[in-house]
């Protein structure tokens, strides 16, 4: 685990054990008290619609999220406090808010200051460039509120930083989560259930590995590798802002994901395999509906991603590479991508089920875009 300070570094004072009304989040907004004069800001920002789960209710293995204007949910929030930990409307909590989509800020910078480290977020740069949902999150709950075992998506990596509050994260590497399914192979909702001890309907728990526990601190960023399985619960009245993110780094591993996702599906409705006109294309459908993304839409991704770095490359050749293109890239970053984009796409072209998806359409070809990126690659070692 890397843990750094966070945005606003660590220990703001008081602020930090109070989250409604006095957190230590300067520019964002919502909660942002002190001296200033913030009542415009604030009024502004308390209209806005916030997404807020319901941690006392399982549905599936997550809790089921409602809509409210932020102002209900800190009244709401207020109140709990005022009542000691309680409230006949349960434990909610606020998560999952796209807090950068809807600032009126022109700049991701004008809303808080991105980490140097995690600067190479392909997710983001993807969501933006189409002008829709992106990967960027603020968390605002009591202490007591958390959220079910899961791992994150596309297996991305994320981060997490404490604006103010504690967190536990109950963590484990690829492959161990293997051993919590129940008898009918089902992922638990929460690793802490005295259930997990019941063998018959744990054969294959092993208390002896128990999670990876790390307390996150106000102001301490926590990073989540790939693939790791975590559950995460609010020690403390606590503000914090995630980011899920895709890279060079772990493309190979998005896409080993996509790859186990069709698969499943196919699984699933595999004894229609025969009986069904574009039973392939079907899969591809119902893929994009669990997942968030088929073949396709990964190609595009990649394309998207590409073309940039291509742009980059390609203006650094003619020595017109001002600040890197207007992409914050410099051509060794680029030409790292461009590497592991080639190493993905030469896989993507060559799986069968990508082969059977209608291409026809898309420019460039999938099999010219690897070219480019590969006559990229020899160019880039030639200098
Ligand atoms: O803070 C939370 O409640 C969940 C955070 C999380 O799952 C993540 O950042 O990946
Ligand atoms: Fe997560």
């Amino acid at each position: 685990m890397v843990r750094t300070a966070g945005p606003e570094g660590k220990g703001s004072g008081a602020a930090e054990d109070q989250c409604p009304g006095t957190a230590g989040m300067r520019r964002v907004g919502p909660w942002d008290g002190g001296d200033k004069d913030t009542s415009a800001e604030d009024s502004k920002n308390r209209d806005v619609v916030v997404p807020v789960a319901n941690c006392g209710i399982q549905e599936y293995n997550s809790n089921p999220k409602e809509h409210m204007p932020l102002q209900d949910y800190i009244a709401y929030w207020q109140e709990y406090i005022q009542r000691g930990g309680s409230s006949p409307r349960g434990c909610l909590y606020l998560k999952d808010w796209h807090l950068c989509r809807g600032s009126p800020a022109e700049d991701l910078e004008d809303v808080f200051t991105l980490p140097a480290y995690f600067s190479s977020d392909w997710l983001n740069e993807f969501s933006d460039a189409l002008g829709v949902d992106d990967y960027r999150f603020v968390y605002a709950g009591p202490r007591g509120t958390w959220s079910p075992f899961h791992a994150d998506i596309f297996r991305s990596y994320s981060w997490s930083v404490n604006i103010c509050g504690r967190k536990k994260w109950l963590l484990f590497p690829p492959g161990q989560e293997e051993a919590l399914r129940d008898n009918h192979g089902t992922l638990p909702y929460d690793v802490t259930s005295s259930t997990l001890m019941d063998t018959h309907l744990h054969p294959t728990h092993l208390p002896s590995s128990p999670a990876l526990e790390v307390v996150q601190e106000a102001g301490e960023m926590l990073f989540v590798p790939s693939g790791w399985h975590h559950q995460v619960h609010n020690l403390d009245d606590t503000i914090s802002i995630n980011h899920n993110w895709v890279n060079g780094c772990n493309l190979a591993n998005m896409w080993h994901f996509l790859q186990q996702e069709l698969q499943a599906v196919q699984r699933e409705v595999g004894q229609w395999k025969d009986s069904m006109p574009d039973w392939h294309h079907h899969c591809q459908v119902i893929m994009r509906s669990c997942s968030g993304i088929n073949f396709e839409e990964f190609y595009h991704f990649l394309k998207v991603i590409a073309e940039r770095r291509l742009l980059v490359l390609g203006q650094g050749e003619q020595g017109e590479l001002g600040p890197s293109a207007g992409l914050g890239l410099g051509l060794q970053q680029a030409a790292f991508d461009i590497g592991r984009l080639a190493e993905v796409l030469a896989s993507v072209v060559e799986h069968p089920d990508f082969q059977r998806v209608d291409t026809s359409m898309f420019s460039p070809q999938p099999w010219e875009l690897l070219r480019q990126l590969e006559d990229a690659l020899v160019a880039t070692r030639a200098l």
